[in-house]
């Protein structure tokens, strides 16, 4: 599994401050510790939803010059706007990037799928148009589809697309959940060379436990086909249920991962 680690997100107040302000340490400390912590990718989302269009595209600069400055990790530029996912990514200068994310709409695909192309970089698909979420799999599978094409159209390979299934609160919507996992096996069906990739914590909007909700669903997710989860690393939580799932779908060869993440936290947890 390809952890994204998503503590740097403008929507929530702690970042968000750290952005206005531009504190280059506060926007380090987040990057470093979630490193550590194993993340493959750190999600940087500078959209504080106060100011500008330029005010963002300064924003995406500055975070993805201070991180690249400091350590060489591979960064996900996450926005809707082109303009700031073009922004970070020419600051990346050819670094490991991934493109979070554009959306099944046509004006969309058309501004950031080339970009992809230009910088030889993977791209997250959301199965979302503009008319928003389907709530049926059929419907968030078309949009997939309208996804591959544009990407075969303007070269960017299947191996480089990520399709993120996306996930409506259950408390709102009883069949969500399931919705979100049968779309992730007919994607796997359908495009067996993709990736599949998500963020988890929406299915427990609205509900109390939340950790004990999206831990089941990780273990879920991972047995209908996911690859990468957009998550929070320091959680142990959901980096234990990670894990254990790997093991049980047979994706932990010898169970070795499992077997050294447990060794070095023996003491409080068996
Ligand atoms: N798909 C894609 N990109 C996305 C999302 C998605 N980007 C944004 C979002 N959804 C994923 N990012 C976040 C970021 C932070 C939180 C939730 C989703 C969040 N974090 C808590 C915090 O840091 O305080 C901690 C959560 C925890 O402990 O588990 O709320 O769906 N392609």
């Amino acid at each position: 599994m390809i952890i994204i680690g998503e503590k740097i997100n403008a929507t929530l107040t702690g970042i968000k401050s750290i952005v206005l302000k531009q504190d280059s340490a506060g926007l380090l400390d987040m990057a470093k510790i979630q490193a550590a912590s194993g993340a493959d990718f750190i999600d940087v989302n500078v959209g504080t939803g106060v100011g500008s269009r330029e005010d963002e595209i300064g924003a995406i600069k500055w975070a993805v010059k201070t991180i690249q400055g400091e350590i060489e990790i591979p960064l996900s530029i996450d926005s809707a706007d082109p303009c700031v996912l073009d922004a970070g990514l020419r600051m990346r200068d050819g670094r490991p990037s991934l493109i979070n994310s554009t959306k099944a709409e046509e004006k969309n695909l058309a501004q950031i799928v080339p970009l992809a192309y230009r910088y030889q970089t993977p791209i997250i698909g959301l199965a979302m148009d503009e008319t928003g979420v389907p709530r049926t799999v059929e419907d968030r599978l078309r949009a997939c589809e309208n996804i591959a094409s544009a990407c075969e159209e303007y070269g960017v390979p299947i191996e480089n697309v990520y399709f993120d299934p996306l996930v409506l609160p259950v408390s709102t919507d009883i069949n969500q959940g399931l919705v979100t996992l049968y779309t992730i096996a007919e994607i796997k069906k359908r495009f067996p060379a993709a990736k599949i990739v998500m963020g988890l914590s929406n299915v427990s909007y609205g509900l109390p436990g939340r950790t004990c909700l999206n831990a089941a669903f990780l273990h879920m997710a991972i047995y209908a086909g996911l690859d990468a989860a957009i998550m929070d690393p320091l959680n142990q939580i959901m980096i234990n249920a990670l894990k254990a799932a790997e093991v049980l779908v047979g994706k932990d060869k010898h169970c070795r991962r499992y077997t050294r993440a447990f060794r070095s936290i023996r003491g409080r947890h068996g």
